[in-house]
């Protein structure tokens, strides 16, 4: 079933029409850092707060400091009614994943997140895909950007759970795959 769906919307990416704004450019990270530079993983942040939409999530990383928490290796998560990460929190509970993503060859870059409840992603300083209200676990509508160049650009996930179950994990679509697929931890990091 899965498969099905991630072909579909493979599909949608490919044809372009999950995305009628136009080519999106993201900025890399200025200077490129080197590999020494690096850790790997997302660094974690917190908040607490009956969150109903990502924009809320987003104007409380702006106004109030959060809870630093471990960082992660990459976005596959599914806690059922657990626990978010080391939050100590099950629900009404926002995140803040920030890092950066590297991506080795120009060209067209497919997102989406599956998750419960809301989430938006940045990549570049382009909000690639989103889905804010709460809701069971879906797809969010898949968003596309244009790479001009290889290397690290900046990656920026806000996410809540408002209650019951909870899940995040994103996927994405290089330049030639056919599908999309989890982005591995491979690819992701953060300045020392
Ligand atoms: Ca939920």
């Amino acid at each position: 079933m899965r498969s099905i769906v991630l072909a579909v919307l493979a599909a949608l990416v490919l044809a372009g029409c999950a995305d009628d704004s136009g080519p999106k450019i993201p900025q890399p990270l200025s200077p490129q850092p080197t590999a020494a530079q690096m850790d790997p993983g997302l660094s974690v942040q917190f908040w607490k707060s009956p969150f109903n939409d990502v924009s809320e999530v987003e104007r409380y990383t702006q106004r109030y400091a959060g809870i630093p928490g471990k960082a992660v290796t990459m976005l596959d998560f599914d806690w059922g009614n657990g626990v978010v990460l080391d939050s100590a929190l099950a629900n009404d509970v926002g995140v803040e994943f920030l890092g950066a993503i590297r991506l080795d060859k120009p060209g067209r870059y497919g997102f989406t997140a599956l998750s419960n409840d809301g989430v938006r992603v940045m990549v570049g300083g382009v909000t690639v895909t989103e889905d804010g209200e709460p809701h069971p676990d879906r797809w969010s509508r898949p968003g596309h950007i244009e790479v001009a160049a290889a290397g690290w650009y900046p990656l920026r996930v806000l996410y809540y759970e408002k209650r019951g179950t909870a899940v995040l994990r994103l996927y994405w679509q290089q330049p030639g795959d056919a599908q999309m697929s989890v982005v591995p931890a491979a690819v992701l990091a953060r300045k020392k």
